[in-house]
């Protein structure tokens, strides 16, 4: 296994957002194209973390068990609208529902450039979903919807709308190395507001470029510069996870919890990947 690599710095223009990677794919010592998948398996802060102080979200990061696990060899497949629509079927009139409305919505988006794709799937799911915690929703603390499972609730919190802009997105054809669930501290209610953890998903055009941030707590997608509210923690996708320059290393292979390799499970059988 190689160690992790370099592959950005905070530097411009992506400044704090361009990371570090922890973990990828190539870093099993496989091929890129033989991996379709890998999950990232990790814990998460607490809802209020105010008063947090930088030593005590490396602490967190230190105390994050992360694992990257090969799930399945081989190419990722196509979005698959009709396995999408069937297993909607299979949960119920809701689901199905959204199903639609989703199709509805992705399948002219196929022909549109990058940004008409970020804004299609980000104003679908800020319009149709109603946000709510886990613990309401699912009765859980912390719980991974998939995309036809938020769908099918019409509620959900920030991790669940990051997730199905993601398998969204992906649907339409955003390659995978460009987009990045990211974990955040988030400034809430301006600056003596409460920081909280909050997740956005980000998309990056280049490598190294600013990246646009696709965010529930406000309908327009905007470049990072733009998000002073947001402080990157670190971000992961389905190839590897990335963490902030300068942070920590956060690894413990003996990961205990993987709702992102759940969460992949469900969207591969409902037809996105
Ligand atoms: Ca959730």
């Amino acid at each position: 296994m190689r160690q992790s690599s370099r592959v950005g710095s905070a530097v411009q223009p992506g400044g704090m957002w361009t990371q570090v990677v922890l973990r990828s794919a190539d870093n099993q010592g496989l091929p890129t194209s033989t991996v379709s998948h890998a999950s990232v398996a990790l814990t998460r802060p607490p809802a209020s973390t105010a008063g947090w102080d930088a030593h005590a979200w490396r602490s967190w990061l230190q105390h994050l068990l992360i694992a990257v696990l090969l799930l399945t060899a081989g190419a990722p497949q196509a979005w698959n609208a009709d396995r999408m629509l069937a297993a909607a079927q299979k949960q119920g009139p809701r689901a199905l529902a959204g199903a639609r409305a989703l199709h509805a919505a992705l399948a002219p988006a196929q022909d549109l450039d990058e940004d008409g794709k970020l804004n299609a799937v980000n104003q679908f799911f800020n319009r149709r979903i109603l946000f709510r915690d886990d613990s309401e929703v699912w009765g859980q603390v912390d719980y991974w919807a998939s995309p036809l499972e938020l769908l099918d609730k019409g509620e959900g919190d920030c991790e669940d709308f990051a997730i199905a802009k993601y398998f969204s997105l992906l649907a339409v054809g955003i390659p995978m190395q460009k987009l990045r669930l990211v974990y955040v501290r988030a400034q809430l209610g301006g600056p003596n507001g409460v920081v909280q953890a909050h997740m956005v998903l980000a998309y990056y055009a280049q490598p190294l470029a600013e990246p646009m941030i696709l965010d529930n707590l406000i309908t327009e997608v905007r470049p990072a510069s733009r998000r002073p509210d947001l402080a990157p923690v670190f971000s992961f996708n389905g190839e590897g996870l990335w963490q902030g320059v300068g942070a920590q290393t956060a690894g413990d292979p003996s990961a205990r919890l993987s709702r992102w390799r759940d969460v992949l499970t469900k969207a591969r059988a409902e037809g996105f990947l």
